[in-house]
Order: structure tokens, then sequence, then C-alpha cells
């Protein structure tokens, strides 16, 4: 193989709360999503793809570091002011490609906290995703419902007048005076919330939490989809003469959902419809670039989602008035914030034109397996620590015919784990409501033991633990195990 072929370059990019059935690809009929459906053709879909976590910061985490989240007390959704969950100077996905010659780039979504406990918005940022692993950064905090609402480019918030410093806090007893909440001030607001997002109104929409401050420095969450693109564009054109890793974290479909005006009435399912083809969009902007700059060939391009979806997560967007027959997470069962499939269960598609052999795949494969199968292929040795869970599944992302995982472990919310075995998938008895009141997903706790053949079952109704006692026996004792281990590697 060619220096080349042995590095393409790798470009990972992540929807935020997109489901298992929201693109044309994968059976939605009222969203066309022609761009990411060009990268299926070109690649393999997979069927049966999982993100670690049906949440944001948890997945995340074990995408950049092939660990399970659960290994990590800290790796829940954070607020934006948390202080960075994944170590400094630690053997992460990004970090690898790096020792192996990548030049490595975030655009997006981080989440996964700033700072060692000394979070100063107005100075260089200490802990930022360039000390574990990325070269260049262009991020939000957090998410696009939390403040603070601004762009950070490397350690410095972009457009920070010094004049004007920024202020943020999570608790109401520290909201700041004279700054209008959707809680006090709902007449300012242009999109109502439904449940949380009370607090600092910016761009006419309150967000979680407060801040003051940084006024000039505030996104306009309508152009958002075209500032990362650009960066997104900038990164690989800049690049492009040597092995880079692009992580592009966009912040569609999840809360708010404000596309920009071109894509607003791009479907018939409102906001959450629309940003879906505004995301897919920005898909379309990449590959094309891609091919402009003649390297399409030489990279690796893959799609996925952090979770699965919601539809009423906070605002009044009526994505559940409007969804009509779309079903978001397709056959599966749950969505985010579930142990049941559509929690986890997501969009997964690998593409290398010309060198992945093109099909539908439906190996068991997890995103925390990127960082032990492309260390691989680029030939760079795991340390012992490193990556603790991430399988070796490249076989598998470059061959629909190959076989992937025998076990994995997925997470609903807070560590409470499902156990994925061959076809089947046994969900422990948890405590807790069978429901999410304010997002009307189940969230699959009972008080009995559950566990489905999804080779028969793949909706998940019909739960077979009383029938198959031994089995689940031997599940739980297994679950137990890799819970007491310290690596499943
Ligand atoms: C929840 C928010 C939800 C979303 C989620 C994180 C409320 C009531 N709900 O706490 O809107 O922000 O956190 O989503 O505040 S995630 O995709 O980043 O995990
Ligand atoms: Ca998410």
């Amino acid at each position: 193989m060619s220096e080349a072929a042995k590095k393409p370059n790798i470009i990972i990019m992540y929807a935020d709360d997109l489901g298992y059935g929201d693109l044309s690809c994968y059976g939605a009929t009222d969203i066309q999503t022609p761009n990411i459906d060009r990268l299926a053709a070109s690649g393999i879909k997979f069927h049966q793809g999982y993100a670690t976590a049906a949440t944001c910061t948890p997945s995340r985490f074990s995408l950049l570091t092939g660990s399970y989240p659960w290994r990590n007390p800290r790796a829940n959704i954070l607020p934006g002011d948390a202080p960075i969950i994944i170590d400094p100077g630690s053997a992460t996905f990004p970090e690898r490609m790096r020792k192996g010659g990548y030049k490595t780039g975030i655009v997006g979504k981080w989440h996964l906290g700033l700072g060692q406990n000394d979070l100063n918005w107005n100075a260089d940022i200490s802990a930022t995703p360039n000390d574990v692993g990325f070269d260049y950064s262009y991020i939000m905090a957090a998410t696009n419902d939390r403040v603070p609402c601004v762009y950070l480019e490397n350690r410095n918030v972009v457009d920070l007048d010094p004049n004007d410093p920024i202020e943020v806090t999570y608790k109401w007893e520290e909201a700041y005076e004279g700054v209008p909440t959707g809680r006090h001030n709902p007449e300012l607001l242009s999109m109502n919330y439904s449940h949380g997002h009370d607090g600092t109104i910016v761009n006419g929409v309150s967000r979680i939490g407060h801040m003051r401050g940084g006024e000039k420095a505030l996104w306009t969450d309508e152009t958002m989809v075209d500032v990362f693109t650009e960066k997104a564009v900038d990164f690989v054109t800049q690049h492009k003469d040597e092995p880079f890793f692009l992580y592009y974290a966009f912040h569609q479909p999840h809360v708010p959902r404000l596309p920009a005006p071109r894509f607003k009435g791009a479907t018939n399912l409102g906001p959450r419809g629309d940003v879906i083809v505004e995301m897919d969009w920005a898909v379309g902007e990449l590959l094309n670039k891609l091919e402009e700059l003649g390297i399409s060939d030489n990279t690796i391009v893959i799609f996925s989602s952090d979770n699965g979806p919601v539809l009423d997560d906070g605002y009044e967007d009526q994505a559940e008035a409007l969804k009509g027959t779309h079903k978001a997470a397709g056959p599966l069962r749950g969505g985010k914030y579930s142990l049941f499939d559509g929690g986890t269960r997501v969009p997964f598609i690998v593409s290398w034109p010309g060198t992945v052999n093109v099909g539908e795949s439906d190996a068991l494969v997890c995103q925390h397996d990127f960082h032990a199968s492309f260390a691989a292929m680029i030939d760079q040795p795991l340390e012992d620590n490193e990556a603790p869970d991430s399988a070796n599944v490249l076989s598998a992302l470059l061959d629909a015919s190959a076989k992937g995982r025998d076990e994995l472990v997925v997470e609903g919310i807070r560590a409470k784990t499902v156990f994925r075995q061959g076809d089947w998938a046994y969900i422990p008895p948890y405590e807790g409501p069978a429901m999410n009141e304010h997002t009307n997903t189940e969230l699959g706790n009972a008080p009995y033991p559950q566990l489905y053949n999804l080779s028969l079952d793949i909706g998940q109704i019909t739960n077979v633990a009383e029938m198959e006692t031994d089995r689940v026996q031997e599940m739980q004792s297994s679950l137990d195990a890799i819970h007491a281990s310290t690596s499943t590697r």
C-alpha cells in the first residue's frame, strides 16, 4: 500500500439527536437528505451501528477515548461551565491520530467540559480540545440550548470585547440582575420553551443557564450552519496535502431548532425536519469540497449521530404536532434517553470511495471502536491503558460483508447499561419511571429483567426474559464482569 492509501484522511460527521429513521437513505420519506444518501451510496450503510449512550456527553466521551462512558462518573450531560472530563495529555483517539502524523481538528459541538476548575471565559482557557489531541478547534462549549452562546476558537472566545467580559452561572440564585430570562420575560421570546430552558434569553430564545456580557460574541442560531461549515471547509482545504482527521460535530437537529431562512419550510415537519435538511446541505458542501480538492478517494467519511431522536426536547417548535407519519427512530423502540434501541442505534455510514466494499451491513459496530480500528489502520500500536473498550473492527468498517463485534454495552441515562450479545439485548431491572413525561419517550426502566431477540423483534415488543431465564442470568453475570473489569480490549 502507498503511504497515502495507508493514511487516508478521516472525517467524522456527527449529528446531534438524529434518529435511525431520520434520513432518506434509512427509509424516511418526509425528509430528503440527498447528500448523506450520496455518501451511503459510496460506502457502507450499517444497520447495527451504535453510539455508546443515549445522551450526548457520554457518547462523545467514548468516541474520543475508546472507553465506555460509565468508567467515568463525570460522563453525564454537562452544564456549559463544567470542567473538562477527558484528562489533558491522555491517550485519546485524536491524539493517537496526531502521533500517527495526522493534523487534527474539531468543528462544532464539544460538550465535554472546559478548563480544570479554573474556567475564565475572558482569558486563555486552560483545558480545551487542543489539550486532548486536537491541533485546531472551533466549537461551541456545550449545546445550542446552553450558555454561553458564543464560539470558541482554540483557547479563546471569538469576537470577545475585553470591555464586555462574559460571566456564566447555572444557579438561579446567582442569576444576573437586569438580564432577561425566559422565566420572567416571556414576552421577549421568539420561541417559547416547553420545559426547562427558562434562563438567559439570547437571540430571542431562552437557554439553560445564565450569562451576562459578551454581547459582540453572541452567536446567531440561524447562521450557525454557515459558520461551522465554513470552518470545516477551511480546515480540509488547509490540510489537503497531508493526512488530516476532522471531527465535524453538527448542532442539528438538537434544540433550539432554528434553521437558516433558506431552509425554512424545506419539509412539512416544521423546524426539526428543516434543520435535518440544513445539516444535509452542510454535508454536501464538505463532500463537494473534497471532490474539488481531488481528495475524495483518499478520504474516509463517516456519518453518525450521538444518540437517538427526540421530538419535544424543551421548546414549542411543533416537532410533535407536525410529525405526521414520520418515525424518527424508524422501527426502533424509544429514543434519546432510552434503554431501548432507539436511544443508541443510529445512522452509521462509512464511505471511502474506491476502497470500501459498498453495501449494507448488519455487523455490530460502535463509535468507540474507531479509536482501535483506525490506530490499526495506520499501524499505531495502542498503549496498555489506551482505549480500554475499543475493538478493532476495521474489516467491518471497510467491508460490508465482514463481521463486527459479538458483544456491546450501551447505556441509557446515567450509567444504566444494556448488554448486547449476538442478537440479544438484555436490559437489567432498573428503578425509575417508564416514561420521560416531558419528552414523551420511553426510558426503558422496568422493575423486572427485559430480554429481546432483535433479529426477530427489532421493535422490542416481546420481552422473552421469563422464557429464557438461563440466558438472562448468564448475560447479567457477563455484564457484571464487564463492569468489574478495567478493560474489555
Ligand atoms: C437536557 C435538556 C435537553 C437537552 C439535553 C442534552 C432540559 C429540560 N432538557 O437536560 O433539552 O439539552 O439535556 O442533550 O433542560 S444532549 O444531546 O446534549 O445530551
Ligand atoms: Ca445529543
